[in-house]
């Protein structure tokens, strides 16, 4: 089953949406298979954003992304990163539709409540920067037989 990476940025933890956002990952039918809370450390938010780097807000968005503590969710499922992609909406909430996490939660780019992976790729390489294998657990949720064909 498909992989993908999913956090509440800091806005979103000190916003107090934590539970706004797991609720809205569970009654999708999708699995959380690792979750943890954590500072980020400059290191790791380089590691993060390195495609950034060199942009303008390449530097805000470090600072923004180290300031206080994230909730990161390894989140199973069918299409894992395409649903999820499509769950939280357009990067800028100003563009995200309505019923999305940054359409319904946030109002501008660099305060844009979550980050999940763009690709299969991506989530491969951001679960592997926040979570080692064993933090990662496998377990079936008793509604699998009713979500999938
Ligand atoms: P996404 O998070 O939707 O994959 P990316 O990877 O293009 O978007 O951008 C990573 C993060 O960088 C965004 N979530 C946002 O916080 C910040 N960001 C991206 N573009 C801008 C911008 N033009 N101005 C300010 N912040 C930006």
């Amino acid at each position: 089953m498909e992989r993908t990476f999913l956090m509440i940025k800091p806005d979103g933890v000190q916003r107090g949406l934590i539970g706004e956002v797991i609720r809205r990952v569970e009654q999708k039918g999708l699995k959380i298979v690792g979750m943890k809370m954590l500072r980020i450390s400059r290191e790791l938010a380089e590691k993060h954003y390195e495609e950034h780097r060199g942009k303008e807000f390449y530097e805000p968005l470090i600072s923004y992304i180290t300031s206080s503590p994230v909730v990161a969710m390894v989140i199973e499922g069918k299409n894992a990163v395409q649903i999820v992609r499509k769950m939280i909406g357009a990067t800028n909430p100003l563009e995200a539709s309505p019923g999305t996490i940054r359409g319904d939660l946030g109002v501008e780019i660099g305060r844009n409540v979550v980050h999940a992976s763009d690709s299969l790729s991506s989530a491969e390489r951001e679960i592997s920067l926040y979570f080692s294998e064993d933090e990662i657990v496998e377990y079936k949720r008793i509604d699998e037989e009713w979500l999938y064909e």
